[in-house]
């Protein structure tokens, strides 16, 4: 950790400038010794300064140089940002130059990992620093931005925090029994005490369901008999000409995706062959993609067709996705007024084609989701999938505990469990880690962050 790195922090291509990001005792003097301009060792912390990037003597780029001082820097320690013109050649040698002056080029995510390791941020902030990266709506953007500030990682403080407390209270209990009368802590003050963290473990965990949810956006399928205008209802959505839109049946044989926002979260959502029984092998695999999505899918929309009478098949299909989260869709009203009036009141009647009714899906979605109520929340909610299996390994042995004080077993069976989630908990947060894990997590990130 005491050498220096750098790396290109900007995306590679062509742009109007990229970043190189250079980090650690000896980078104010490394870039230095190959910049021309003000001497950069001797100006101010937090001051950007114009000059020239010198290869072996030789002007090479025209660059704007930041110069962060420790300890007010993302990774807590000396930090430069070159400015360097956009362009993978240009940017390369830049960075190039820098390596020939001392420092070494970083591996993926090891600004952030600096940054963990310096007490900087924990570790459920520096995951979030990646879930912001890749964040594709508006609301994960938050999301991992509330994350980023801390937020989630203070609800898990605060339960640690419980736990300690009552830790300390049993371990006063078993090592100064001789006090026993004043400070005896009872099998039912344990009991009142693991109630509250579980609630708590709990209900970080149902909000999690939400937050994945934003996350990862709500996979969404578009399934129907050929012909019924799932294609023309999927570029209704997108608002674009995505798929390929005919009046002959079977039109599309492989699933076509695109993505909206609603209500700020992001909706994958595939347009797949329309199913019937069919003799082509091409449009018979699509068929079988398309049922087989229906299980992976958290939201399916299921198109009929207003100008034909709903078929056995169709009756099946309802039948199937039932259980699922899903959306009747009566296309094509424009033709004829609704020949179909289904018993199904929660039929959603619309012209893909014309674009009426399209509101009303949305609005649906909204509803079995509960988007509307999102927009209301603070979103403080813990979405990382490591963080959410040691919450449900924490929930386990709480149960652990509770069939203790039922069997009336010695305090110090409980303490043993008690500190098994205490440590748990300090993992999700990074209080607590192993080098593998660390270089497991910081390897997902992308050089230069
Ligand atoms: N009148 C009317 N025609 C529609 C409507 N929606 C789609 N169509 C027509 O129905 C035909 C089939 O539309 P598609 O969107 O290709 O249907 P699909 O369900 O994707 O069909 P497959 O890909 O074969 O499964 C096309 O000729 C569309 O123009 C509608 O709301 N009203
Ligand atoms: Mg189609």
């Amino acid at each position: 950790m005491n050498d220096t790195i750098v790396a290109i922090a900007t995306a590679m291509g062509i742009g109007a400038i990229s970043i190189i990001r250079v980090s650690g005792k000896q980078a104010i003097s490394t870039v230095n010794s190959v910049f021309k301009g003000k001497d950069l060792t001797q100006v101010d912390s937090h001051t950007v300064h114009y000059g020239h990037i010198l290869d072996q003597g030789k002007i090479m780029d025209e660059v704007l140089v930041s110069v962060m001082r420790a300890p007010k820097t993302f990774t807590t320690e000396d930090t430069v940002e070159i400015n360097t013109h956009g362009g993978i050649a240009v940017t390369q040698k830049v960075l190039e130059i820098i390596i020939r002056a001392g420092a070494r080029l970083a591996e993926p995510g090891e600004f952030t990992k600096r940054a963990f390791l310096n007490g900087r941020i924990d570790l459920l902030e520096a995951e979030s620093v990646m879930d912001m990266i890749q964040a594709k709506s508006e609301k994960a953007l938050e999301l991992s931005m509330n994350a980023l500030s801390g937020r989630v990682s203070l609800k898990i403080k605060n339960i640690r925090q419980k736990i300690k407390e009552l830790l300390a209270a049993i371990e006063v209990n078993i090592d100064f029994p001789e006090y026993k009368d004043n400070l005896e802590i009872t099998n039912q003050d344990i009991k009142y005490n693991i109630k509250e963290i579980e609630e708590e473990i709990h209900r970080l965990i149902e909000e999690s369901k939400d937050g994945t949810r934003i996350k990862d956006g709500i996979q969404t399928l578009i399934i129907g008999k050929p012909n019924v205008g799932k294609s023309t209802l999927l570029n209704q959505l997108l608002e674009e000409e995505k798929a390929i839109v005919t009046n002959i049946p079977g039109t599309t044989r492989d699933i076509i995706e695109g993505t909206i926002q609603v209500g700020g979260v992001l909706l994958n959502i595939m347009d797949t062959a329309g199913i019937r029984e069919t003799e082509d092998l091409v449009e018979k695999m699509g068929v079988e993609k398309s049922l087989k999505w229906i299980e992976k899918s958290d939201l399916i929309l299921l198109v009929l067709d207003n100008t034909k009478p709903i078929s056995k098949e169709e009756l099946e299909l309802i039948d199937k996705i039932k259980t699922k989260n899903h959306i009747l869709i009566m296309n094509k009203v424009d033709i004829n007024p609704a020949l179909n009036k289904v018993d199904k009141e929660e039929m959603i009647y619309i012209s893909a084609e014309k674009g009426t009714g399209i509101s009303e899906i949305k609005k649906k979605i909204k509803e079995l989701f509960s988007l509307e109520k999102l927009e209301s929340k603070d979103l403080n909610y813990l979405t990382n999938a490591r963080g959410i299996a040691l919450l449900k390994e924490c929930l386990s042995s709480i149960l652990d505990i509770k069939e203790a004080i039922h069997q009336n077993l010695p305090i110090d069976m409980v303490e043993i469990d008690l500190k098994n989630i205490w440590n748990k908990l300090g993992e999700i947060t990074g209080e607590t880690y192993d080098e593998e894990l660390l270089d497991q997590l910081f390897s997902q990130f992308c050089i230069g962050k």
